[in-house]
């Protein structure tokens, strides 16, 4: 019975307890952004939009009882005067994290009000999120139930699809793969065509992407291929962490300067194969809100009277996902512009 359930559950640690509260700080953080966002949605102001949303983000975000420390954020100090990798955040006082950000991903999903933007972060035990140069990564994911080790970078994509397909039970055709359309992803695009799968392209949002392969039931996405931003890998790893997904990534530093780049930030080995708990080592947990509307997230929504917001949020520890639609009636604390 229930009595006995409670009983027999773990007990929390004091840093577990605190990180529970925190869960709910983080979609205070991410649905601000939205709304901050939201409001320049359709406007063809990519800057503009991602602006609104590092403002609202930071300010929220210095809020939190915690010492934090921005390790995948807009760039380096010179390139972002906020948020920027290395930056302090939190009140100091509290447990050191590490705050991967994306305020705005999918600016120009955003700019068209196209489905798919979203406000999202995540936030770490200190020093567990890998500290991600902004460079490319290929990356590969599927969701949970499988086989450790079913899909692998080092295997063709051939390969990897025939394997997912033959875990599944099914025929490699009836794999659906979700692919950014790029140029670089033409001759991908083709070979997984040739197996007769269907593939879903994406303009932009790749975090999404991922996260899309945890929940197929409701997505229709099994598998995830192509190269994508470091950063946005990182925070999509920390999500897949908390569902039990499987997901590998490999930096591309194709010149002399990004390994450089990369160097500094303490990648050792620049043809490092990552590992989903390379990318999100310790507890993590991961909020996303919906600012246009998506497969998996609606949009933020202005109604009379009150402003609505839907968000999602991972939580490693205990696995748990939750939804949360919230209804703000007290608009002030968005700060908007009259
Ligand atoms: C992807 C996509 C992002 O960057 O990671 C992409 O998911 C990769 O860069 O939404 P390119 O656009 O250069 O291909 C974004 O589009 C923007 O962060
Ligand atoms: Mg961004
Ligand atoms: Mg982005």
């Amino acid at each position: 019975d229930l009595a006995q359930a409670a009983k027999s559950a773990p007990k929390a640690e004091p840093s577990q307890l605190l990180e529970r509260i925190l869960t709910l700080e983080l979609v205070r953080v991410t649905e601000r952004a939205a709304v901050a966002s939201s409001l320049l949605r359709g406007r063809g102001q990519e800057k503009a939009a991602d602006q609104a949303a590092v403002d609202a983000m930071r300010r929220e975000l210095n809020n939190l009882p915690i010492d934090g420390t921005v390790v995948i954020g807009e760039g380096e100090r010179d390139e972002a005067p906020m948020l920027f990798i290395g930056e302090r955040v939190g009140t100091g006082k509290g447990p050191k994290v590490d705050i991967a950000v994306d305020p705005l991903e999918g600016t120009t999903l955003c700019a068209k009000d196209m489905p798919g933007s979203i406000a999202v972060m995540a936030m770490a035990e200190g020093g567990t999120l890998l500290a991600a140069p902004d460079v490319y990564m290929e990356k590969i994911a599927v969701g949970p139930g499988y086989p450790p080790g079913i899909v692998d970078l080092d295997r063709s994509p051939e390969e990897n699809i025939k394997a997912l397909a033959k875990a599944k039970g099914v025929e490699p055709k009836d794999v659906t793969v979700l692919i950014l359309e790029r140029p670089r992803h033409e001759d991908l695009i083709r070979r997984v065509r040739s197996l007769g799968c269907g593939i879903r392209l994406i303009t932009d949002g790749d975090i999404m992407g991922v996260i899309f392969t945890s929940m197929p039931g409701e997505t229709g996405i099994d598998l995830y291929m192509g190269i994508g931003a470091a950063p946005e890998g990182v925070i999509a790893a920390g999500a897949l962490r908390c569902i039990g997904g499987q997901m590998q990534g490999r930096l591309i530093l194709d010149t002399p300067e990004k390994r450089e780049r990369a160097k500094k930030m303490g990648v050792t080995d620049p043809n490092r194969k990552y590992e989903l708990t390379d990318l999100a080592r310790g507890d993590v947990v991961v909020a996303a809100t919906g600012v246009t509307d998506g497969a998996l997230l609606d949009g933020v929504r202005f109604k009379d009277g009150h402003v609505e917001t839907d968000t999602i949020v991972y939580r490693s520890s205990t696995g748990t996902v939750r939804r949360i639609k919230a209804e703000h009636r007290n608009i002030e604390k968005f700060h908007l512009e009259p």
